[in-house]
């Protein structure tokens, strides 16, 4: 199998991060691309240009990220990062939509904000980062019913924090969430969080 990264997108962190997690990093070749160049090697296995995607055989290729990250999950029973059914289920699901909701929000502003020049701030944007802000507070206030648990939904908080270090410095965000940050400080130490961390 082939993923395609960039290494900026925290979608595809995510979905690298479940490889390394699921002990996959011998059978999943990590391949970098450029999606906003819509490279044919990658427009080939996902038409929408976007990583990650998952080529897997000769013609077979997976999009997007919740796809790629079930789909990686059910190769191997252990460690089982997605519970099989009911609430367990649900509530990591769930935790992955907000993850990747937050990124949705942070990636779109951010890429509009470089567009409006010396006014990047409009209420539209500012808009949107109160929902980035929000999330935070949510996450913040599950901490104790994810503390010390390692599955999906703690692998897509993990991926869409980094991002906000790497795009939202000034957001200062471990001042807003502070447990959110204690929390943060030790799964980034984990080998999959290390092994994926962009290029300073
Ligand atoms: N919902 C998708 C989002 C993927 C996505 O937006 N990836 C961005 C990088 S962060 C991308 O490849 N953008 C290129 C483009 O849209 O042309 C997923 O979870 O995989």
């Amino acid at each position: 199998m082939q993923l395609y990264i960039s290494p900026t997108s925290p979608y595809a962190r995510k979905a690298w991060m479940v490889v390394l997690e699921k002990g996959l990093a011998e059978e999943v070749e990590i391949i970098a691309v450029n999606p906003w160049e819509s490279p044919s090697e990658l427009t080939s296995k996902n038409p929408l240009s976007q990583v990650p995607a998952l080529a897997i055989g000769q013609d077979q290729a997976v999009y997007d990220s919740r796809v790629i990250c079930t789909y990686l999950d059910g190769l191997r029973d252990k460690p089982a990062l997605v519970p099989q059914s009911g609430m367990e289920r649900m509530a990591v699901l769930r935790m992955e939509a907000l993850a990747d909701g937050m990124c949705d929000v942070a990636v779109a502003t951010f890429l509009a904000r470089k567009d409006n020049g010396d006014n990047p701030d409009t209420p539209a944007i500012k808009r949107q980062l109160g929902k980035i802000e929000a999330v935070l507070k949510v996450m913040e206030s599950e901490v104790p019913l994810f503390e010390g648990a390692l599955h999906l939904g703690t692998i897509a908080y993990s991926a869409a924090l980094a991002y906000l270090d790497l795009r939202y410095g000034e957001l200062q965000w471990r001042q807003q969430v502070p447990g959110l940050a204690k929390w943060f400080e030790t799964i980034a130490q984990r080998p999959a969080m290390l092994t994926t961390a962009p290029p300073a």
